[in-house]
């Protein structure tokens, strides 16, 4: 499998987290989506993907995937061994109501397209750390009151530690305060330990700059 991603992309990330999990290898192909105005605007990124955004996924078949959602979709499919949902509906419902609570409500909004068309309509850098800030928050709250008590996010690592994880280096890096998330807080001690997340952490990408 090919994965187009750069080392920061909360999306990337998740794909990073879920690849690692499951034991799968993958080749990254980086792309920049700073450097020179950003390569997924460029011709060749967006032949492959038209939205010009990461992560995307060559499949060991060659079918070329886009979006986390539907790639961590694919790869819970197609490779189940370690499986990111449980077996009890409930629970697997669970799990899915943090991730799409985090990937449609909290991180399309503080994407660098949204931020730029922000900027681009006026708003200052304290206006968009405020934007920034306050979705977040929003959204972690949200989280923090639906997560269990122990363990990971629902005990066993899952779908909702998979997007949870790179929420949080997004939010470190926008300097959001994390203090009032207890739980949350746990659930980043333990994956900041754990062989898979330390994987797919940004630090760790060979295409982070030096
Ligand atoms: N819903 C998409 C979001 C993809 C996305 O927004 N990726 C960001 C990086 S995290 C990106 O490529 N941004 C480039 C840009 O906005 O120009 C997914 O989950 O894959």
């Amino acid at each position: 499998m090919d994965l187009y991603t750069y080392y920061r992309s909360t999306s990337s990330y998740r794909v990073r987290i879920a690849l690692a999990l499951k034991g799968l290898e993958a080749r990254h192909i980086p792309v920049n989506l700073i450097a020179g105005g950003g390569e997924q605007h460029q011709p060749a990124y967006r032949a492959l993907n038209p939205q010009g955004r990461v992560p995307a996924l060559r499949s060991d078949e060659g079918a070329l995937l886009i979006q986390s959602p539907a790639i961590i979709e694919y790869l819970e499919e197609r490779y189940p061994q370690c499986p990111l949902l449980p077996s009890d509906l409930v629970e697997r419902a669970r799990q899915r109501g943090v991730a799409a609570l985090i990937g449609c409500d909290i991180h399309p909004l503080h994407n660098v397209a949204v931020l730029n068309r922000l900027r681009g309509l006026g708003a200052d850098e304290a206006q968009v750390q405020e934007w920034i800030g306050h979705w977040i928050g929003e959204g972690l709250r949200a989280v923090e009151a639906l997560i269990g008590d122990a363990g990971f996010c629902f005990g066993e690592p899952g779908l909702a530690d998979v997007y949870l994880l790179p929420q949080l280096y997004a939010a470190r890096r926008f300097a959001v305060d994390l203090a009032p998330y207890p739980r949350i807080a746990r659930v980043e001690r333990l994956a900041l330990e754990h062989p898979a997340f330390q994987k797919a952490h940004p630090d760790a990408q060979a295409d982070k700059p030096a």
